[in-house]
């Protein structure tokens, strides 16, 4: 009888620890809207599900902003975030440590201390926008980086740092590199923008 029960009570366990279970990793996500940073400027860390699509949707708990997803024949596909919805050549997308996947968010599977970015992206003929990142070189000076799809990195040369959305700082530099140094800013965060490209993480 001890062993009868002892084979109903294992049995579904071995079944259990065979079946793959969905992993929750935790990742860094931002999500950058077309006329302001919608979650996570300094990017936190959250606990963001399964894929890029799970991130956006425990981002929009914490953040309690609106996300739409429309299902088409490609899969579940975020048609507004915030205040916008997608039209025509402008929408949503989205990418994971600096590049853009060539498929729906749902089939990127995540894994800790990945970095998720939702933007707003406006294609024309050159394509989508570049997103900014920002990086400190020294202790008051900041690099800007403009990066493609591919996670390319190239100068953001003329981006302009913003101290705590108040002072602006031009970075210097024509052809190597776009570099900005600020005066003390103590509880600001800094962060850079340039025309035509998505607006970067900030940092202290
Ligand atoms: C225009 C376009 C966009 C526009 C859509 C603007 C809008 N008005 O909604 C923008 C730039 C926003 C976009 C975004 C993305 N896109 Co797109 N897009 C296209 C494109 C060039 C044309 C689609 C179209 O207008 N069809 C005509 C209309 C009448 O048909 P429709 O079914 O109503 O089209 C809608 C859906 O296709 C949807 N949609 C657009 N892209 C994607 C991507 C996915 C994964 C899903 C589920 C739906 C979807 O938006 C269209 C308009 O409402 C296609 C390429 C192609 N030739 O199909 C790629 C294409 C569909 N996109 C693709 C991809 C990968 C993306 C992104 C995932 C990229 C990214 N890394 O962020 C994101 C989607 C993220 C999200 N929001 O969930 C891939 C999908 C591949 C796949 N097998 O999953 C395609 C096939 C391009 C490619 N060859 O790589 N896209």
């Amino acid at each position: 009888m001890f062993r009868r029960f002892c084979l109903f009570v294992a049995a579904p366990a071995v079944v259990l620890a065979l079946v793959p279970v969905a992993s929750a990793a935790r990742v860094h996500v931002r999500v950058e809207g077309k006329t302001r940073t919608i979650f996570g400027a300094s990017q936190p860390v959250i606990e963001g599900g399964a894929n890029a699509l799970t991130a956006l949707d425990a981002a929009s708990v914490l953040g309690e902003f609106f996300v739409h997803r429309a299902a088409t024949s490609f899969g579940p596909y975020v048609d507004q975030l915030g205040r916008y919805p997608a039209l025509g050549q402008t929408g949503w997308v989205f990418k994971v440590n600096g590049v853009s996947p060539p498929v729906g968010a749902d089939q990127v599977t995540l894994h800790d201390g990945d970095t998720v970015l939702w933007y707003w992206a406006q294609f024309g003929v050159a394509g989508g926008p570049k997103t900014l990142v920002l990086s400190r070189v020294g202790r008051r000076c900041y690099r800007v980086q403009a990066q493609d799809d591919n996670g390319r990195l190239t100068p953001a040369l003329g981006a302009v740092l913003h101290v705590g959305g108040g002072r602006t700082v031009r970075t210097q530099g024509a052809t190597q590199a776009a570099v900005g140094c600020v005066r003390r800013h103590p509880g600001l965060l800094v962060r850079a923008t340039l025309a035509g490209a998505v607006r970067s993480n900030a940092l202290p």
